[in-house]
C-alpha cells in the first residue's frame, strides 16, 4: 500500500464534476462501487501487516468519508439543477395551454360590411355612445314631436331641457357629426352599438349594432344609391344576389327604400328563412333629406347625397340562420364557438 496513491485519489476528488445524476453515480462506482478504486484500497488494507495498518487505517476512513461527502454534493447539485426532477414535478412538460377566444358573429359581420365598402373607398368614422337630441334627432329632420324621441323608445340621461342627453338610438349622430366637420365630398361608414327601450324578445333587444353609410357629392342620384347597395349585396351575399326596393319612409332621407336581397338559402323557392317570399329585407336606405344637408351646413341646392343603414344582428341571423337574437347577448360559450369555422349559408 503506498501513500501516493490514497493522496492522489484525495486529490483527484476536488476536481470531479457531474452535470447528472447519471454522472455522479458512474463516479461513486468508480471510486466506491464493489471493484471501486477506494473498494480496492480497504481489500488491500485486509492483507497488510499491523504496523502498517496503524500507518494506513486513519488515512484510508477520511479518504472515504471524503469521497462520499464529495458525491452526495455532487448529486444534490444535479437534483437542484436538473431540469427533469423537481421534487417529483416534471418541468419540462408543456404547460396547460390558455383557451383561445372565438370572434363573436356580430364582431365578423361588421369586419366583413366595413371592408366592403372600404374598398369602395369609404373611410371609418365613430363617435360618442352617449349623445345629445340635436346630433340623434333634430339635425336629422326628426320633427319636435315625432315618436321616436319618446321616453318609450329614447335612454335619456338627462331629460328636462332644450338639448338632453341621451343614448343613441342609431348611429346618425356620427355621420351628422361628420358632416359638420369634414368637406364635402364625404364617404363615411359608421359602425356602432345603439340603444333603444325595447322589451327584449326573439326578434328584438334594447342594445344592437348597426353600420349606417353616407355618400356626398356633386349629382349623385339613386342610380348610385342602388349600384352601391347592389354591389355590396353581391360582396356579401354571393356574385348571384338580386336585390328589390320597396317604396319606405325614414325622417332624414327622401325619397326612401326598404331594401330586400334574394333568398339564398332557398333561390326564390321559398322556405320558412324568407317566410315563402323569396325575398330577405336587409337594410333601409334613401337620398339625404335637403334639410339634413342644410341643417350641418351643406348646401342643398349644389349637393345631393343618399345614406343607408342596416342591422348587424339581423343580417348574422340570415348568415347563420341564429333564430334568436337574445343569443348575441348571452355568452353561452356553445353558441359563441359555433362561429369559428361555421360554414355561410
Ligand atoms: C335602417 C335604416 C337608415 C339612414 C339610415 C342617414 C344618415 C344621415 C342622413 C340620412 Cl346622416 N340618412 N341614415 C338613412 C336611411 C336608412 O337606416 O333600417 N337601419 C337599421
Amino acid at each position: 500500500m503506498k501513500r501516493e496513491d490514497i493522496e492522489r485519489i484525495a486529490a483527484s476528488l476536488e476536481e470531479l464534476k457531474a452535470k447528472t445524476e447519471k454522472e455522479a453515480e458512474e463516479i461513486r462506482i468508480r471510486l466506491l462501487g464493489k471493484k471501486g478504486e477506494i473498494t480496492a484500497l480497504f481489500d488491500e488494507f485486509r492483507t497488510i501487516d499491523k504496523a502498517q495498518k496503524a500507518e494506513f487505517g486513519k488515512v484510508l476512513n477520511e479518504l472515504k468519508q471524503k469521497a462520499q461527502a464529495k458525491i452526495e454534493e455532487l448529486k444534490a447539485g444535479v437534483c437542484s439543477e436538473g431540469p427533469a426532477d423537481a421534487g417529483g414535478v416534471d418541468l419540462s412538460m408543456p404547460g396547460d395551454p390558455l383557451p383561445l377566444g372565438s370572434r363573436h358573429p356580430v364582431s365578423i359581420v361588421r369586419q366583413q360590411i366595413v371592408d366592403i365598402f372600404r374598398k369602395f373607398g369609404y373611410d371609418v368614422a365613430e363617435g360618442p355612445e352617449i349623445e345629445d337630441d340635436y346630433h340623434v334627432f333634430e339635425a336629422l329632420n326628426f320633427p319636435p314631436n315625432h315618436p321616436a324621441r319618446d321616453m318609450q323608445d329614447t335612454f335619456f340621461v338627462s331629460a328636462g331641457h332644450l338639448n338632453p342627453l341621451l343614448l343613441r338610438t342609431h348611429t346618425s349622430s356620427v355621420q351628422v357629426r361628420t358632416m359638420e366637420r369634414m368637406p364635402v365630398p364625404i364617404r363615411v361608414i359608421c359602425p356602432g352599438r345603439v340603444f333603444r327601450n325595447e322589451a327584449i324578445s326573439a326578434r328584438a333587444h334594447c342594445i344592437f349594432h348597426q353600420v349606417e353609410g353616407l355618400y356626398i357629392d356633386e349629382g349623385v342620384t339613386f342610380a348610385d344609391l342602388k349600384q352601391a347597395i347592389l354591389l355590396f349585396a353581391r360582396e356579401m351575399f354571393g356574385p348571384d344576389t338580386q336585390i328589390r326596393m320597396r317604396p319606405s319612409y325614414f325622417p332624414f332621407t327622401e325619397p326612401s327604400a326598404e331594401v330586400d336581397v334574394s333568398c339564398n338559402i332557398c333561390h326564390g323557392k321559398g322556405c320558412n328563412i324568407c317566410k315563402g317570399t323569396g325575398w330577405l329585407e336587409i337594410l333601409g336606405c334613401g337620398m339625404v333629406d335637403p334639410n339634413v344637408l342644410e341643417a350641418s351646413g351643406i348646401d342643398s341646392k349644389r349637393y345631393s347625397g343618399f345614406a343607408f343603414g342596416m342591422g348587424l344582428e339581423r343580417i348574422a341571423m340570415l348568415k347563420w340562420r341564429v333564430n334568436d337574437l337574445r343569443h348575441y347577448f348571452e355568452n353561452d360559450m356553445r353558441f359563441l364557438h359555433e362561429f369559428e369555422a361555421a360554414p355561410e349559408v
